[in-house]
């Protein structure tokens, strides 16, 4: 089958099975319609009977009450009660798109995988993002995982991919998803709050679970507010097996790495954003996809041989630990590009149905116990929230024609034809058969299996604080300081105090002392050990405590997002123009900006544009009062007399956006707006030393633009927030 077949083929709509065509529709029949109803333009109800009136229910009298007998308006509110089917249970808010897997190169020594057979190789996938508390209406930027499942659409079936963007999770194993989901959720008797770990269920749970620590650093840190989908990695987080021709395995690790690079927000930004635009990070995606800057990451896989499984003092089958990248560097083996946004969000985004359990050859499972939860977890939840035929919609039809003996259920829309549906049968000349022979048959990897019945947890698993206590020591100043910020918010909204205790000192202090120091400073909360008399508070089962490596050295640098950013595809500059700019300003900073693959909006007082100093008239793309800076991941005061867009709206404007971290230019007249901001350095005049945090200051555009450029590879200059004393020399003047 050629890649161009099989690019089209999960297309909605894109229908040709004749299962899908009515059948009594003929060539004939189909004439017929033509010449009696305008097929391509008149309503129809369901039953085919083209509507004459759709704005008036049946009445007796105009003013009369409405009858019974009108099939039609029951046909349409009743079609309307049963519009929605049940929401996931986790991961219910989400966006996806379409696109396409690339391999750079021919894996099948390592893997019978079809995505991955030669260099070259196209395989279509679909891609849904999530975050996992909050409800289907929920907003795009809480602090939550996000869920990252790629579907490969192969021909040897489908792969589903289902990951998240943190490498590790809360639990070992999956007997505990339903209370840590019940504990992190809304608390069921207020249903409150929405979307938010900040609560006393969450850390109730999470204090009594020291093998959450490890996730709980990286959900306290940036990770949990990506900028946008495509500025966030992804992880298949379990140790999963990659089995070749021959039959040899080897484990693998998934990682999903962003070419834009791994970039966040900040919390107030992303806090404010829930109210400014809910839809910020699927508006994102969509609005990428039409400009055609589409998503990009490459795909990375940590291999471990087999004979290497225990050379790790951690499990390779524990889900709250990673390999770090420096051990185990990643091969970079493909890219992912997204470039196609779905036609209708219900038929694809929310009726797709990934399972864990959808794999193909050259592909498998190992025994962590959370992945083998999950696979009883997916295909059940399908059942219940799309149905038993799940599998016949066409977003998640396989592109191999599905051929065995299920039959019936609600919804089928298979007209399986014949008197056959069994195996063997000698009716249907024994059709369809299993075929043991068949290369591409899966085959299970005859992983050797041996051991009593046993409810327990491996000594293997028992580490629950060094990868921790690494990931803290690989993060910048600012990282820590965004780190102590989210976990001091979060207790300051936890009301009980044992909780707010164990977090504490039963989770904090195994992690690094500084960490608990620097929350107790915030929060009050004290650091002294739970179950003595100082601190009565109930220790947690085992195995807290004694099995921590307090500040211990190690630290993994491929775990900091202190980097620069790769490239400026798609960043969104403001541009704050008023009357009075002086000619050309405008252009020059939108083709700086262009230049870098960026995007500009003009933000001006009203729709009506603004005028330069020449009579020329500026389009403005938001008006002030629409464009939150929130949206934007740079500003450029263009210049203009007075303060541009009207003093308090562009003040808070500027204000924000030195709040957040983000690069700001000014030019010409512009300057006036920082000093109204009060954004420091600028009424002494800076030190052009320290440019570097991101405040650019000129007479004209070619005097700002290099810098502010330079500025904007930085993506954000944290430090702004914390380092520096208010008013100190923040800017640089030109
Ligand atoms: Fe899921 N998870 N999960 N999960 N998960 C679901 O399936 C489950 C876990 C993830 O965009 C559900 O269709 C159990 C880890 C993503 O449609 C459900 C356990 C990871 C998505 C379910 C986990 C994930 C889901 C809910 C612990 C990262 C959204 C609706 C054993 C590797 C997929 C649905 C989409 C969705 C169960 C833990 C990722 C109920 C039992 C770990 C990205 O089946």
């Amino acid at each position: 089958m050629s890649n161009d077949k099989l690019a089209g083929a999960p297309q909605a709509g894109a229908d040709d099975r004749e299962v899908h065509h009515h059948p009594h529709q003929t060539a004939k029949t189909r004439d017929l319609l033509e010449n009696t109803v305008d097929l391509g333009k008149v309503m129809t109800n369901n039953q085919g009977l083209v509507i004459a009136d759709d704005q008036h229910s049946l009445k007796a009298g105009v003013r009369g009450p409405t009858l019974i007998e009108d099939f039609m308006l029951r046909e349409k509110i009743t079609h309307f009660d049963h519009e929605r089917i049940p929401e996931r249970v986790v991961h219910a808010r989400g966006a996806a798109a379409h696109g396409e897997f690339e391999s750079y190169e021919d894996l099948s020594d390592l893997t019978m995988a079809a995505p991955f057979t030669h260099a070259g190789k196209k395989t279509p996938v679909f891609t849904r993002f999530s975050t996992v508390a909050g409800n289907r209406g929920s907003a795009d930027t809480p602090r939550d995982v996000r869920g990252f499942a790629v579907r490969f659409y192969t021909e040897q079936g489908n792969w589903d991919l289902v990951g998240n963007n943190i490498p590790v999770f809360f639990i070992q194993d999956a007997i505990k998803f339903p209370d840590l989901i019940h504990a992190a959720k809304p608390e069921p008797h207020i249903e409150i709050p929405q979307a938010a770990t900040a609560h006393d269920t969450f850390w109730d749970f999470v204090s009594l679970t020291p093998e959450s620590a490890h996730m709980l650093m990286w959900i306290m840190s940036d990770r949990t507010l990506p900028r946008t989908f495509d500025q966030m990695e992804g992880f298949g987080v379990h140790t999963f097996r990659m089995v070749n021709k021959e039959g040899a395995a080897r484990f693998v690790k998934f990682h999903w790495k962003p070419v834009k690079g791994a970039h966040s927000m900040v919390w107030d930004e992303s806090q404010e954003l829930q109210g400014r635009d809910a839809d910020f990070q699927r508006r994102d995606m969509a609005e990428s996809i039409e400009k055609g800057n589409f998503l990009e990451w490459e795909l990375g896989l940590q291999i471990v041989e087999d004979a290497d499984e225990h050379k790790f003092d951690f499990d390779l089958l524990d889900s709250t630990k990673l390999i770090p990248e420096e051990q185990v560097p990643l091969r970079i083996v493909g890219k992912l590009t997204l470039n196609r946004n779905p036609d209708n969000y219900f038929a694809e985004t929310e009726q797709v149905a990934f399972c864990t359990t959808h794999i193909v050859p050259g592909i498998d499972f190992t025994n962590d116990p959370l992945l083998q939860g999950r696979n009883h977890s997916y295909l059940d939840t399908q059942l219940k929230r799309v149905g038993p035929n799940f599998a016949e919609l066409p977003i998640n039809r396989p592109l191999v024609e599905v051929r065995n003996n299920q039959r019936d259920g609600q919804a089928r829309t298979t007209i399986n034809k014949g008197r056959v549906s069994y195996f063997p049968n000698s009716l249907g000349g024994g059709c369809p058969m299993h075929d043991p022979a068949n290369a591409a048959a899966y085959k299970t990897y005859a992983e050797k299996v041996d051991g009593a019945k046993i409810r327990a947890r491996s000594p293997s698993f028992a580490d629950h604080f060094s990868q921790a206590t690494m990931f803290w020591n690989s993060m910048a100043p600012w990282e820590k300081q965004h780190i102590v910020e989210a976990f001091s918010f979060e207790l300051n909204m936890v009301a009980d105090e044992g909780v707010r205790n164990r977090v504490m000192n039963e989770l904090l202090v195994n992690i690094a002392d500084v960490l608990a120091e620097r929350v107790s400073d915030q929060t009050g909360i004290a650091v002294k050990p739970t179950g003595t008399p100082e601190n009565p508070t109930p220790s947690a089962p085992d195995p807290a405590g004694p099995l921590r490596k307090k500040d211990a050295g190690e630290s993994s640098p491929a775990l900091s997002q202190n980097k620069d950013a790769l490239i400026l595809k798609g960043r969104k500059v403001a541009i704050l123009a008023a009357d009075g700019v002086q000619p050309g300003v405008v252009e020059a900073i939108k083709a700086a900006v262009k230049a870098e693959g960026g995007l500009t909006g003009v933000v001006g007082e009203h729709r009506r544009g603004v005028t330069a100093t020449d009579g020329s008239t500026i389009e403005v793309d938001r008006p002030a009062p629409n464009a939150p800076s929130v949206i934007y991941d740079a500003v450029v005061i263009a210049g203009g007399v007075p303060t541009p867009l009207g003093k308090p709206a562009a003040v808070r404007f500027v204000a924000e956006a030195y709040k957040h971290g983000k690069p700001i230019a000014a030019i010409d007249g512009g300057a006036a707006l920082l000093q109204a901001a009060d954004i420091g350095g600028t009424r002494a005049g800076g030190d052009p030393s320290t440019a570097m945090m991101g405040v650019v200051i000129g007479p004209t555009a070619a005097a700002v633009l290099p810098d502010f450029v330079t500025a904007m590879h930085k993506h954000r200059f944290h430090e702004r927030a914390f380092d520096l004393a208010p008013g100190a020399q923040a800017t640089k003047t030109l």
